[in-house]
């Protein structure tokens, strides 16, 4: 078992076994079964690679041989930074047999973040990905292997060359690969949470409950073989890992991996390979909505888009069928477990108005007010939630653990949401310190500690400002030390820091001082709400 990681207790693991949730099953196990299942069915297409179950299930074993032979062993923790590739699903899985656990990075990811990912978990390895998007993976990884004393290997991830780990079927003489994990309870891999403090921390999520959400998905929405699922947001993520790959595979489907979910790069693979659901941010579910009245593409195989990861105005969602002619799924989510979506069958107005309802029988959700007393029905207050595959804490951090859970084992979610008759989820907000850009989630205070360092800052709050594209954008509110920052300045000075690019500032703000609330606290709301009404000073 993985240091670090909180199990569930045993009478509740007892239960989400019992009832068939947990299915005792490794990942590296379960894409034996699909093989054996759906072998010659097309499991994956991604550019040029179009691999059956059994091509899949071949690789894996190759690549776990090849980790193997590379040094990495059963119980490493290994920093994964690939992108949108069929390479990144063969070594996902090669890692789950060999049982080494990955820390799934962002490409986007930077020495800030890629550096702490190997510090925080004493990882031996990092697998980055060839040269290609304009960014040297390798030397950054090189980098920091110089600072971290753990970190033995750096291996880039593509075709056969020497020094590259190559994800083809094994070749006569390569070694077998080592025998195969079989503890299903065991951490899978660490996903990366949204995040509210100054380092994001991260998600431990174990074979069964991790499996398991994706099962449930497939179940609920429902996903079966004529299913082709189209994952174009960075395959890192866990609602493009789960409602995309695993559910997909659950279901005997076909996975197909754009490198953007840009209307130019997946309109055409969803005429080509007939894909039937897809996964979108709002804004990007609004740019395809424009781009579908004209596109030459034929999209009318698809059945339905989930659009999740940040909240759907209500306007947006009513144009959405009519724009796509397919299902509107709403749908949230979040690394550390709980997950829920809308069904093809639920009221229209829920369909519209809500995010969904849970995946599970076995999600526990609580509505809270500040003193944690439960809310009455449908009134707003901070979601807590429990269950088959919602982590009891993060890896690691028994401090932070003590706030982000309670006693009894709910997650705080962080969020504002009402629960609607039926139990359908309508988020209202956010009591956590953290910017929902686009989807991609931002800590404040991970920036503020950065731009703490910046010469010609005195003190500074990161706030979010409403966008009707992105759902907030980011602002930095600086008290200059001096002559105050340029937005373009503070965006090289984070660049220097190593931060990655997506948590950049969109927008400056210079002010005297904070607001403060009658009880004399510096309130980020009100800067908030001031930044939002047109400037802060
Ligand atoms: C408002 N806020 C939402 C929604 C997530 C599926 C879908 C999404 C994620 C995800 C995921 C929202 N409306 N529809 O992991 O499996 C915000 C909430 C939540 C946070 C989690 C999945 N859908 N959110 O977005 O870990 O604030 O997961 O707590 O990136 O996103 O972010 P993340």
């Amino acid at each position: 078992m993985l240091d670090g990681f909180v199990p569930w207790p045993d009478d509740l693991a007892h239960r989400y076994r019992e009832r068939g949730w947990w299915a005792g099953r490794t990942l590296g196990a379960e894409l034996r079964g699909w093989a054996r299942r759906s072998g010659d069915r097309t499991a994956l297409v991604a550019g040029p690679e179009r691999w059956s179950y059994r091509d899949l299930d071949h690789r894996a074993d190759a690549v776990s041989a090849r980790l193997a032979a590379a040094g990495i062993t059963r119980g490493d923790v290994v920093v994964l930074q690939l992108d949108n590739t069929a390479s990144f699903v063969a070594v996902i899985f090669g890692l789950f047999r060999l049982g080494a656990r990955p820390v799934v990075a962002l490409p986007a990811h930077r020495r800030s973040e890629i550096e702490y990912f190997c510090t925080a978990t004493g990882a031996t390895a990092c697998l980055v990905p060839e040269p290609g998007d304009g960014f040297d993976h390798r030397a950054l990884a090189e980098e920091v292997r110089e600072v971290v004393p753990t970190l033995r290997t750096v291996l880039v991830v593509g075709g056969p060359a020497p020094g590259v780990l190559d994800v083809g079927p094994a070749r006569p003489g390569e070694p077998a690969p080592p025998a195969e994990i079989d503890d299903p309870s065991d951490v899978a891999l660490l996903l990366l949470s949204g995040g509210t403090t100054g380092l994001p921390k991260l998600v431990p999520r174990t074979h069964d409950d991790w499996s398991y959400s994706g099962r449930a998905m497939a179940e609920t929405i429902p996903y079966d073989a004529s299913t082709v699922t189209l994952v174009g947001l960075p395959i890192g993520h866990n609602w493009t890992l789960t409602h995309g790959m695993l559910a997909t595979f659950h279901a005997g489907g076909t996975l197909v991996v754009a490198p953007s979910p840009d209307p130019e790069q997946a309109f055409g693979l969803v005429e080509r390979e007939r894909v039937t659901d897809t996964g979108l941010v709002p804004g990007m579910a609004m740019l395809w909505m424009s781009e579908a009245e004209w596109t030459p593409h034929d999209l009318s195989s698809l059945r339905r888009v989930a659009i999740g990861g940040t909240k759907l105005a209500e306007e947006v969602a009513r144009a959405v069928e009519p724009a796509l002619g397919c299902r509107l799924q709403q749908m949230f989510g979040m690394a550390e477990g709980l997950v829920g979506f809308v069904r093809d069958d639920d009221p229209d107005e829920m369909r519209v108005l809500s995010q969904g309802r849970p995946i599970s029988d076995g999600d526990e959700l609580r509505v809270v007010d500040d003193t944690d007393r439960d809310v009455p029905p449908g009134e707003p207050g901070e979601l807590l939630t429990r269950g088959p595959y919602t982590i009891r804490g993060y890896f690691d951090a028994p401090e932070h653990d003590v706030r982000a859970f309670t006693r009894d084992g709910y997650y705080r979610t962080g969020d504002l949401v009402r629960v609607l008759p039926g139990g359908f989820v309508v988020f209202e907000g956010r009591v956590k310190d953290q910017i929902n850009r686009g989807g991609e989630k931002i800590a404040a205070e991970e920036v503020e500690n950065h731009l703490h360092a910046h010469p010609a800052v005195r003190d500074v709050l990161v706030v979010g400002v409403p966008d009707r594209v992105l759902g907030e954008r980011c602002c930095a509110c600086v008290v200059p030390e001096g002559p105050p920052p340029t937005l373009a300045g503070i965006r090289e000075f984070l660049t220097g820091r190593g931060l990655a690019a997506y948590k950049f500032p969109d927008l400056l703000e210079i002010v005297e001082e904070f607001p403060v609330t009658g009880l004399g606290k510096v309130s980020k709301k009100l800067l908030a709400q001031q930044v939002a009404a047109g400037g802060a000073r």
